[in-house]
């Protein structure tokens, strides 16, 4: 990647955010925006949460807790335990630091002001110099049909642990949202060098982005190319319950079923060497990588790595 142009990069989780990472300190400073997933979002204690948006802001800020991936670091959580002796619910764990971002968002938005707006003040008093967008300021909320019936997502992933087995994956309200009106004109500028969509899990959290009107459309008609990374190396997920979900909802649970997911949507997809390069049945072109990202060398390596594949794949 040479001159000028700006990378858009589509995250959720925690994989998502490393990848994310490793762009934004590749990259010259504002020349990476992040579109985040927020079908995880959900209205908790009366705090509007907005897990993936504070997923990314914690890690590009560097405060992120290593061990979690979610949350801050060096967290105390006095204000979970003094909830527990009221009563209060607490399988959502909020530390004291963390409250204050759930606590400063719902203000805001009860006065009115767009995600997009509080999260721009989030990550420029944070010193991220990476745009980070919400796919959309109009709500959408993951919601999981399993054998135990609907479950809305945090519900299904933190509360019951990601137990109950999936049948169907929806995305109410991605049909009316409008796309994040920053993201929307991305996709369509002619600076744009190359949309990445980071090793999330594709499910539930690529696929709530993709589902948000006219989005799908747009990616196809960007003039840029799109590169993808799996997120599953050797048929298993790195983090979270990838693999699982996939094999639940009848997927093989490989780097090449990835690459089928996002059929007609990316140009060159990102395997790890122990997959690639050749996936049988897949058609787009593939790298074989070290995708596993554990130190931060790793993350910037498979960043490069990222931004080489499009060097060599310009529409
Ligand atoms: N994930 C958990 O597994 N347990 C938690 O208690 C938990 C709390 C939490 C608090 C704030 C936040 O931003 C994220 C949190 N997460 C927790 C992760 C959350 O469930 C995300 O949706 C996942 O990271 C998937 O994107």
């Amino acid at each position: 990647m040479t001159g000028r142009g700006f990378v858009l990069a589509l995250s959720g989780g925690i994989g998502g955010a490393k990848l994310a990472l490793g762009l934004c300190r590749v990259l010259p400073p504002g020349a990476l925006t992040v579109v985040a997933n927020t079908g995880d979002d959900f209205t908790h204690l009366g705090l509007s949460i907005s897990p993936d948006l504070d997923t990314l802001l914690y890690t590009l800020a560097g405060i992120d807790n290593p061990a979690t991936g979610w949350g801050r670091r060096d967290e105390s959580w006095t204000f979970m335990a003094a909830l527990e002796t009221l009563g209060g619910e607490t399988w959502f764990r909020l530390g004291d630091g963390d409250l204050a971002t759930h606590v400063e968002r719902t203000r805001r938005l009860r006065a009115g002001e767009s995600l997009s707006s509080i999260t721009d003040d989030f990550r420029r008093r944070l010193g991220i110099t990476a745009r980070l967008l919400p796919m959309s300021d109009d709500p959408v909320r993951t919601r999981l049909l399993t054998d135990e019936g609907w479950l809305d997502f945090q519900d299904y992933f933190v509360r019951r642990r990601c137990a109950p087995a999936v049948r169907k994956i929806v995305f109410e309200g991605a049909a009316a949202a409008r796309p994040q009106p920053q993201f929307r004109a991305a996709l369509a500028d002619d600076d744009l060098r190359l949309v990445v969509i980071c090793p999330s899990n594709p499910l539930i959290s690529i696929d709530p982005i993709l589902a948000v009107a006219g989005v799908r459309d747009a990616l196809k008609a960007c003039p840029a190319p799109v590169v993808a990374v799996s997120p599953i190396i050797a048929g298993r997920a790195v983090k979270g319950p990838t693999a699982k979900m996939m094999a639940e909802l009848g997927l093989p649970v490989d780097a090449a079923a990835v690459a089928r997911h996002y059929a007609g949507l990316i140009d060159c997809f990102i395997v790890d060497e122990a997959d690639g390069p050749a996936l049988d049945g897949v058609e787009v072109a593939t790298v074989a990588a070290r995708t596993l990202m554990e130190s931060m060398a790793d993350r910037e390596t498979l960043a490069r790595v990222v931004l080489n594949a499009a060097g060599a794949r310009q529409r």
